[in-house]
């Protein structure tokens, strides 16, 4: 019996948004209940840390103080190890330059292979000088952080962990 109300509870979350919803989702404007500014510099956050309640949905507004290209991306250690090489591949086919993304090439790449086109919904890339948005609904148990995976920032600490309260 008891298998049979968990089986009908999982199936749904897992064919909405593949492995996405699994660390929570893109928010509802409408459900915002905190905004946080968060500031890149080269290569660290500011803030470092984020007090997030279970099934908040928050509003981050990234703003690119360094002179180099930063990643805000929102996810599991093992998604970031995951993605770093995708950055790279970046960095190799000279989409992401140190201080510019080079768009027009991104576009054409990412019709050959989607893993360049580098846009989900919790994550940004910005130049220097560029700002964004994340609305993200963090309706997940899993331990998440915020981190850059511009080669060599995520292991010079630019993280910023989420702390679920
Ligand atoms: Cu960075």
């Amino acid at each position: 019996m008891n298998k049979i109300i968990l089986l009908f509870i999982l199936i749904p979350s897992i064919s909405n948004a593949g492995s996405m919803n699994m660390m929570g989702e893109k928010g509802d404007p409408a459900q915002i209940s905190k905004v946080i500014i968060v500031k890149m510099y080269d290569n660290y956050y500011e803030p470092n840390k984020f007090e997030i309640k279970k099934n908040q949905t928050i509003k981050f507004i990234v703003y690119n103080y360094g002179e180099q290209v930063h990643e805000f991306n929102i996810g599991t250690k093992k998604m970031h190890l995951k993605h770093q090489p995708e950055m790279m591949k970046m960095v190799e086919n000279e989409i992401l330059l140190v201080d510019r993304i080079d768009k027009k090439k991104m576009k054409e790449l990412s019709k050959k292979d989607h893993s360049m086109s580098h846009s989900h919904s919790n994550s940004v890339l910005l130049e220097p000088g560029q700002s964004a948005e994340i609305i993200w609904k963090f309706n997940s148990d899993m331990d998440l952080e915020a981190a850059c995976n511009v080669p060599g920032h995520y292991n010079s600490g630019m993280i910023a962990k989420i702390n679920k309260l």
